[in-house]
């Protein structure tokens, strides 16, 4: 018995101090997209810069394919602390964070590139800023290419053509009164929902970038593709802001650094995978239009004209046009 018990007592020693050498703390992210999609990749990436920088004391596990919950769900999780972290749209805070309407606008870049310079620059950093009232600490913005429509039973090439028809939107106002000013139907509904909504038609279709299309499987009920573009809104991937001032300082720049380069790879990865979406999605029998954008470009002035009335809105909407 004497013999057992010092043999347990031992086990217990040995397993405390592999424990303590090993003290890992594990940080949880979500997100909606299947494994391989590039946002979830680019987080994994993030998590083994860190692990290997903090020497193992930190790691990061993805939670992809919605396992977490819908975007709102999620946003909520990581506002809250229970989840660390969280990689999303930014449509989904613009009813909270006001600075986030400005990438959200239809047509507010010109280009991928300009996305890029703006959120790489001032106005990316004002935004920011503007999440810490949040509670969230803004580590990197992910590029999600240009949001176009598409439905299931014709092809859209002019705005006359979405004349009456009902479409998905992201959770949004923007979405839905620029859906509103296009003379359509909007219909806010999370992202897991979009298939099914389409397939009994209860929506025409939806909008999203080609690797969403392809990835969710959307093109099987909704195969003319109308490349409108009229939102190249990014992502963003967020820390609970407690959680991240629990950090130190040095931690935080291991943290920022490695958020950094995951925005370089996921840009390589984003390119490579809208290319991979098309060829497939048009190898599948989705039918892709490309409509003259001026019509559905002057068609936005009431959506400026009703969320772009804050002195800072003005001077940011200005600000982001000014970058060259
Ligand atoms: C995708 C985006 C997702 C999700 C989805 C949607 O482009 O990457 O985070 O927001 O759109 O429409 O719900």
């Amino acid at each position: 018995m004497l013999h057992l018990g010092k043999v347990a007592a031992a086990f217990t020693v040995a397993a405390l101090l592999a424990s303590t050498a090993m003290a890992q703390t594990v940080l949880r992210s979500s997100d909606t997209h299947p494994d391989g999609y590039p946002t979830v990749e680019a987080v994994e990436y993030f998590g083994e810069l860190v692990k290997d920088r903090t020497e193992g004391r930190y790691a990061v596990e993805v939670y992809h394919s919605a396992q977490l919950g819908e975007e709102k769900d999620t946003i909520e999780q990581v506002r809250s602390g229970v989840l660390e972290l969280n990689r999303v749209s930014m449509a989904p805070f613009n009813g909270t964070v006001k600075e986030s309407i400005v990438p959200a606008l239809p047509y507010i870049f010109r280009s991928e590139e300009h996305m890029h310079k703006v959120m790489d620059g001032a106005v990316g950093d004002q935004i920011k800023a503007a999440f810490e009232n949040t509670g969230l600490v803004v580590l990197a913005y992910y590029d999600a290419g240009a949001r176009s429509f598409y439905n299931s039973s014709k092809p859209i090439n002019t705005v006359e053509d979405l004349k009456g028809m009902k479409f998905r939107v992201i959770q949004s106002d923007i979405f839905v009164d620029m859906v509103a000013a296009l003379g359509a139907n909007a219909t806010p509904m999370p992202y897991g929902e979009v298939y099914s909504s389409i397939e009994t038609g209860v929506i025409d279709g939806a909008e999203n970038n080609f690797p969403s299309y392809d990835t969710a499987k959307h093109f099987e009920v909704a195969k003319h593709f109308s490349l409108d573009e009229h939102t190249i809104l990014p992502e963003v991937f967020v820390m609970n802001k407690a959680a991240y001032d629990q950090l130190t300082p040095e931690d935080q720049r291991i943290f920022q650094e490695a958020a950094k380069e995951s925005v370089a790879k996921q840009r390589e990865l984003w390119a490579a995978k809208t290319a991979e979406s098309r060829k497939k999605v048009e190898e599948a029998g989705a039918q892709i239009s490309t409509p003259d954008k001026q019509g559905f470009i002057d068609a936005m002035e009431p959506v400026y004209a009703k969320h772009v009335t804050d002195p800072v809105l003005i001077k940011m909407v200005e600000d982001v046009k000014a970058v060259q």
